[in-house]
C-alpha cells in the first residue's frame, strides 16, 4: 500500500489536461490565478466580515486549540466545546450558499466543472461548503479523508462493516487494506479556493501524493511516518482533490490567518454533509441559476431525490405535497 506513496506532489499548473492526469496520479493539482485581484478581494471581505459577526453573535464555530477540550454532552458532543471560551482557534463557516454570492459563483465554477467532472463525472452535488480560517495557534487537524463513510471492497461472502455502522473509527481500522479487492473510486472531491497566500507557515493544508490509491486511510497514531506536503501557493490559487486523498489543515506557527474556502462535492447517490435543499436561504431561490440548483441538490437523479413523480427533472423549493385524500364519492 505504501508503495503508491510518493514522495513530491505536483507542479502549479494552468493546464487543464495536466491538471487532470495530476489528479489521477497525485490526488490533487493546484491551479495559480484562478480568482483574479478584484474577486480576492471581494470574497476576503465577505468571508472576514461574516466571519466578525458570527464571532460577534455567538454563532461561530472553533477547533484547532491546542488545549481544547471536546466535552460530551448526554453522549453528544457538545456544542459549547467549540468556542473560543473553550480554546478553539481556528473559525468555521458553513452553509457558504447563503452567505455571499462570491461563495455561489464557486460552486458554479467552470474548473469545478472540469476537474470535479473528471472525478465525479457531470451530475455531481455540493455536499459542503465551508471556510477554514486558520489562525496562529491552531494545530494540526490530522490526515483523514473526506469518504471516511465509503464501504470497503470485500470478499465475496466474507463479514464486512454494515454501511450504517461505518463510524470516523474507520480511519484506524482501514489501516492494511486488502489490495487484491481493488479500491473503491473516489465518490468526493473537494476544492480549497485560497483566499490568502498558504504556506506551510500559515498552516496551507497537508496532503500525502498518491494517497488516494492506497484503499486505506491514514494511520491516526503516528503520521510523522507518511511524506507529507503543504504546496504552497499565491492567493487566488485553487487545490482540487481527490476525496480519498490523505489531507489535513496544517498547523499556523506564523502571525496570520490563512484564509480558505472548501467547496466539497459528492456524487448524487451519497448524502449531503450540509443539507443544501433544506438549509438554502429561501429569499436566494428566484435568483439561483439552473445550474446552481442543480449542484445544490434540486435535480432528480435517476429517480432520486424525488418528491412525487420520478420524471420531474428539478424539485421546487416550496413543493407541493399531496397529503391525505379521499375520493369524492364515497366508498360503501
Ligand atoms: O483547512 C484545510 O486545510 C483542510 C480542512 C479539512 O481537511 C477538513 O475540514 O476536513
Amino acid at each position: 500500500m505504501i508503495s503508491m506513496i510518493l514522495e513530491h506532489g505536483p507542479l502549479h499548473t494552468k493546464d487543464i489536461s495536466q491538471a487532470k492526469a495530476d489528479l489521477d496520479k497525485f490526488g490533487y493539482c493546484v491551479i495559480p490565478e484562478v480568482l483574479n485581484d478584484t474577486e480576492i478581494e471581494i470574497s476576503k471581505k465577505r468571508l472576514l466580515e461574516q466571519a466578525e459577526a458570527e464571532e460577534e453573535l455567538g454563532l461561530s464555530f472553533r477547533d484547532g486549540g491546542t488545549h481544547q477540550e471536546v466535552k460530551l454532552k448526554n453522549g453528544r458532543l457538545d456544542k459549547s466545546s467549540f468556542s473560543v471560551k473553550n480554546g478553539g482557534v481556528n473559525q468555521r463557516l458553513w452553509m457558504l450558499a447563503n452567505k455571499g454570492e462570491c461563495f455561489r459563483d464557486m460552486v458554479t465554477h467552470s474548473l469545478v466543472d472540469e476537474l470535479v467532472g473528471h472525478m465525479l463525472g457531470v451530475d455531481f452535488i455540493l455536499s459542503t461548503h465551508s471556510a477554514n480560517i486558520a489562525k496562529p495557534g491552531g494545530v494540526r487537524m490530522g490526515l483523514h479523508t473526506d469518504q471516511w463513510w465509503m464501504p470497503q471492497p470485500v470478499r465475496a461472502g466474507e463479514s464486512y462493516i454494515r454501511p450504517s455502522e461505518i463510524s470516523r473509527k474507520a480511519d484506524v481500522s482501514f489501516v492494511e487494506p486488502d489490495m487484491s479487492l481493488g479500491i473503491s473510486p473516489p465518490v468526493v472531491a473537494n476544492c480549497m479556493w485560497m483566499l490568502s497566500d498558504f504556506s506551510p507557515t500559515n498552516g496551507a493544508t497537508e496532503v500525502v501524493a498518491g494517497s488516494h490509491l492506497t484503499g486505506a486511510h491514514p494511520n491516526q497514531d503516528d503520521q510523522s511516518i507518511y511524506p507529507i506536503n503543504q504546496p504552497e501557493a499565491k492567493a487566488g490559487s485553487l487545490m482540487v482533490f481527490d476525496g480519498r486523498l490523505w489531507h489535513g489543515t496544517g498547523a499556523n506557527t506564523g502571525n496570520t490567518d490563512r484564509l480558505g474556502v472548501l467547496t466539497t462535492f459528492c456524487a448524487p447517490q451519497f448524502r449531503q454533509q450540509e443539507n443544501q435543499t433544506l438549509g438554502l436561504d429561501r429569499d436566494l431561490w428566484d435568483s439561483c441559476s439552473e445550474k446552481l440548483k442543480s449542484r445544490l441538490g434540486f435535480k432528480v437523479w435517476n429517480a432520486y431525490g424525488r418528491i412525487e413523480s420520478s420524471m420531474d427533472y428539478l424539485i421546487d423549493i416550496e413543493p407541493e405535497r399531496i397529503k391525505e385524500l379521499k375520493p369524492s364519492k364515497k366508498f360503501s
